[in-house]
């Protein structure tokens, strides 16, 4: 079965479906101790699969909207049953997600959280201006939210558009705790729609995130059941000949990484949900037909990459991360962990499938809209599981293989190291041979390049016209600042995969000083992406205008998805003072040091 998967794919594209004798083969490959760990692990992913046998269609608005200039939330743990088996969640006022926050610009927002847990807790309103004190993250902006404490946030409202808000405090958000936060601007809207939807999605787990990072710790593709097997190599060698796969595989292998590395937490460990409801539940968004609906997609999950379109439909995307773009239509788009969407569609008097699938194909999210009760639209199939490629590596868009294979990582990064260093003429450059001799390093992008014309690994000639960066183009025009008239700050994305290490410039949160910037100070970041994994990296505190190249007309946004290889910039001003997180918003990412602190004085 499964060499006719992988007949019917390209020669480096895997099938579908890993079949059971491919697990087996690569379960004699490995040793016993980790073999065990994944029948164990694999006793998990079939729980995942049966949940469909206990599904509820939950038919209904979302969740709850609380209206005003007020609110009052209470953060508890309830028990909830998402796969079969009762877990506790870490909930606000009682829902998964929780209450869908609607403001309005130019109100100023009293917002009373009291904490219910036996630990401490907080809320961050992500991608909200707002004073310092009130960004809601421990240890940085405030002491954070004891047990039985109220905390009162207190804010006026700068913005208009689709945002939310999560826990700032430990495994938290992947245990449940975040909301939408919709906030209607004081002038008219752009655009107009007879019907709105929150659509959130998230990655539910049944293990302790604890016992998730150590798990990564111990073993790096702990959860990556889709590793090359045996039979994978066979069919490479005949279709690219003997010589050529075992060259790519040793490529690979000497680089100590795998092409199937996509996401470090997969559908084996996830069931992705959508406002709370699993694929099974089926949450299901009623209309008229013909009536315009905006559906507000938030992505707050904790580590999943999600590729959303609705088979049928043409989405019309008018805004990202709660600014107004130009509209685009699309029929795909990648939401990064905690970017937002607003979309636009019109479906006619019938249903349609919500079809975000793992960028690593592990596994999906579904809901469904429908003119009716009960009405539910066929699920596509999912698209083969990617893999990583040469330019995800930093390699450049030239085809390399036979240079690279040649070359070990030592080699490639004294190499990166010569090319960078003729280059460095900033005094945050980071020193590239620190890199290279670092033990938090394990690859460095020789080539790195704009991709924001590229939709993402997995979307390349599927047939869909897939959302890339590039497209965003901010609906109002707005000034920015001559190339030389901001202050560039270079961080290196990097990681070491197999040690679970991650970082900017090779350093962990645990070993780097914080970033200084003068109020008022324009600001480049320029980020290199190292690594071979995408990282949504998230500024707090300011918007920043992402260098796409429209002009007066850069989109907003507060967190940008970095492809593997990559190199891209934003500016922003930097114009309330404070103590920000910087930091990638993969939850075991941030934990393992992706994070800086950005001081503005
Ligand atoms: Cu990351």
């Amino acid at each position: 079965m499964h060499s006719i998967a992988y007949i019917a794919g390209k020669c480096t594209r895997a099938g579908r479906q890993e079949s059971l004798h491919a697990r087996e083969q690569r379960g004699h490959s490995l040793n016993r101790r980790r073999f065990v760990k994944g029948v164990a692990a694999f006793g998990a992913a079939s729980a995942f699969w049966r949940a469909t046998a206990w599904g509820q269609t939950t038919t209904g608005a979302g969740p709850a909207i609380l209206t005003g200039d007020r609110f009052d939330l209470t953060i508890g743990s309830i028990p909830v049953n998402i796969t079969g088996r009762t877990r506790a969640a870490t909930v606000i006022n009682g829902s998964m997600p929780g209450p869908s926050l609607s403001m309005r610009e130019g109100d100023t927002v009293t917002i009373n959280v009291t904490n219910r847990l036996r630990e401490p807790t907080s809320l961050h309103w992500h991608g909200i201006l707002l004073p310092n004190g009130m960004d809601g993250v421990p240890g940085l902006t405030f002491r954070g939210i004891m047990p039985g404490e109220t905390f009162t946030y207190r804010f006026p409202v700068r913005q208009s558009g689709t945002y939310w808000y999560h826990s700032h405090s430990g495994d938290q958000e992947q245990t449940g705790m975040f909301g939408a936060l919709m906030i209607a601007p004081r002038d008219k809207e752009p655009y107009t729609y007879d019907r709105e939807y929150v659509v959130t999605f998230s990655d539910w787990t049944d293990e302790d995130p604890m016992t998730i990072l150590s798990n990564l710790k111990q073993q790096s593709d702990y959860y990556d059941y889709q590793q090359r097997t045996l039979a994978s190599f066979i069919q490479d060698a005949k279709a690219a000949g003997a010589g050529a796969a075992l060259q790519d595989r040793l490529m690979w292998g000497e680089m100590r990484m795998s092409p199937t590395d996509i996401m470090d937490v997969t559908g084996a460990a996830y069931t992705f949900l959508i406002n709370g409801n699993s694929p099974a539940a089926n949450w299901t968004a009623l209309f008229k037909p013909g009536e315009k609906i905006r559906l507000r997609f938030i992505n707050s999950a904790a580590m999943t990459t999600f590729d959303v379109r609705i088979p049928g439909l043409p989405l019309t995307v008018v805004a990202a991360d709660g600014s107004d773009v130009a509209p685009v239509v699309v029929g795909e788009f990648r939401i990064g962990v905690a970017e937002t969407y607003d979309v636009i569609v019109t479906p006619r008097d019938a249903a349609f499938t919500i079809f975000a699938q793992a960028e690593d194909r592990s596994g999906y999210a579904r809901a469904t809209l429908a003119p009716r009760p009960g009405m539910t639209a066929a699920l596509p199939p999912m698209d083969p599981r990617p893999l990583r490629t040469m330019q995800d590596m930093g390699m450049g868009a030239g085809h390399m293989h036979g240079a690279a294979a040649a070359m070990t990582p030592k080699m490639a990064m004294a190499m990166a190291a010569a090319m960078m260093g003729s280059t460095a003429n900033n005094a945050d450059q980071v020193n590239p041979m620190s890199l290279a001799d670092n033990i938090n390093v394990d690859n460095m992008a020789m080539q790195p390049m704009s991709r924001l014309d590229e939709p993402g690994t997995g979307l390349e000639d599927n047939g869909r016209r897939v959302l890339v960066y590039s497209d965003l183009k901010s609906l109002k025009a707005h000034p920015v600042g001559g190339l030389n008239e901001y202050r560039d700050i270079i961080f290196h994305l990097t990681g070491n995969m197999q040690r679970f290490v991650w970082g900017f410039d090779g350093k962990k949160f645990s070993e780097a000083g914080p970033v200084r910037i003068k109020l008022g100070e324009r600001i480049r970041f320029v980020l290199i992406n190292d690594t071979m994994m995408e990282h949504p990296v998230h500024l707090h505190g300011f918007i920043f205008s992402l260098e796409n190249g429209q002009g007066d007309r850069l989109p907003l946004k507060h967190t940008v998805n970095v492809k593997p290889g990559e190199r891209l910039s934003f500016v922003f001003d930097a114009d309330t003072p404070g103590h920000w997180a910087f930091h990638c918003h993969l939850l075991y990412h941030m934990d393992a040091g992706m994070f800086r602190t950005v001081i503005v004085a």
